[in-house]
């Protein structure tokens, strides 16, 4: 019978049958999944798998094969790049829950999440939520924010969880998709899903006052039915992104606006910085690509090792 994973724990696995029932399932064995990618994790949430029966009377199954993944997302640890981790697969779209505050998404976590999802061909979607405690200063820097963003070709939204402000155009962009939501520790991940899931009651809770930081809540990503259709995937709260399978020369073309203007550079190996001709550092100067994101590739930049250095 075939099943797609809704939890994945390590151990166990929520599996949601062809007939529409859960059941609690266990891996057969070791057997290799995907020679391309060594994960700590073989099954991943959204998963399409083949089950067969284990126990009638627990309702359980055994997990017997995986399909090809569409797609999946990778994290790496930031401090051990070996350790890789599958977030998700068979994704339609990949959505950042930031926060202008309470606690704040810096821009450059916002861009190794946006290159992370180019490097997999997912597309990516920025929600700033807690818009309810926003000041008019606040208020002009998500402006800033999401001129930025928008310019780079990406859709920006501002809601309120709590006050379900803005929450319009989250349904529409969810609507029959499957959706992964992912961002710090006590943005309001799980806040937006019983938002959206009424009847459901997603364990929340409050940022901590002496750090301004979250209390990782969410401990392992889970996937819910969505009543108009569609899926949605609540995750753990990450504090860094590593960037994985990306050499220095491959970033600018995980930038989107920066990939438009880098065939002109007068170099094809140009890495934007010092070289003449650079057609990159022009569109900077006029504005066409944002200072703000230009500096992060700059960051990024350093952080990938290269081999031959
Ligand atoms: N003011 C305000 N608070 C919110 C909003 N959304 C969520 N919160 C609060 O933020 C805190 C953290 O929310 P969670 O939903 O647990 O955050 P999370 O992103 O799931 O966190 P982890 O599971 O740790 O990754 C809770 O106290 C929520 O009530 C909002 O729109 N406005
Ligand atoms: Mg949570
Ligand atoms: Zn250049």
């Amino acid at each position: 019978m075939k099943a797609i994973i809704y939890k994945s724990t390590g151990s166990w696995y929520l599996c949601k049958t062809a007939d529409g029932a859960f059941s609690k399932g266990r891996m057969k064995g070791k057997f290799k999944i995907d020679k391309e990618i060594t994960s700590t994790n073989p099954i991943a949430v959204g998963d399409h798998v083949t089950v067969e029966p284990e126990s009638e009377s627990e309702n359980t199954v055994m997990i017997t094969a995986i399909d090809q993944r569409k797609n999946y997302l990778v994290r790496v640890s930031p401090h051990n790049k070996n350790q890789k981790h599958i977030v998700a697969s068979n994704l339609d779209q990949s959505i950042l829950i930031a926060t202008v505050k309470d606690p704040r998404t810096s821009t450059g976590f916002i861009d190794r999440f946006l290159v992370s999802c180019e490097v997999y061909h997912l597309k990516a979607v920025l929600i700033f939520n807690k818009s309810d405690l926003l000041n008019f200063e606040d208020k002009n820097y998500y402006q800033y924010l999401k001129a930025i963003y928008e310019k780079a070709g990406y859709e920006v939204y501002l809601v309120s969880a709590e006050k379900n402000e803005g929450m319009e155009a989250l349904h529409q962009l969810i609507h029959q998709k499957v959706s992964l939501l992912t961002g710090h520790s006590g943005v309001g991940k799980s806040t937006l899903i019983n938002n959206i899931l009424p009847e459901k009651d997603l364990f929340t809770q409050e940022v901590s006052e002496w750090s301004g930081k979250g209390m990782h809540t969410t401990t392992f990503a889970q996937m819910y039915d969505l009543p108009a259709g569609g899926q949605i995937i609540d995750t753990p709260g990450i504090r860094e992104l590593g960037i994985v399978n990306v050499s220095r020369a491959e970033l600018s073309g995980y930038f989107p606006e920066i990939k438009k203007e880098l065939v002109h550079c007068k170099y094809n190996n140009c890495s934007h910085f010092n070289e003449p001709g650079c057609a990159v550092k022009e569109a900077v100067a006029n504005g066409i690509i944002s200072e703000e994101r230009y500096v992060n590739y700059a960051k990024i930049f350093e952080t990938i090792e290269e081999k031959w250095k």
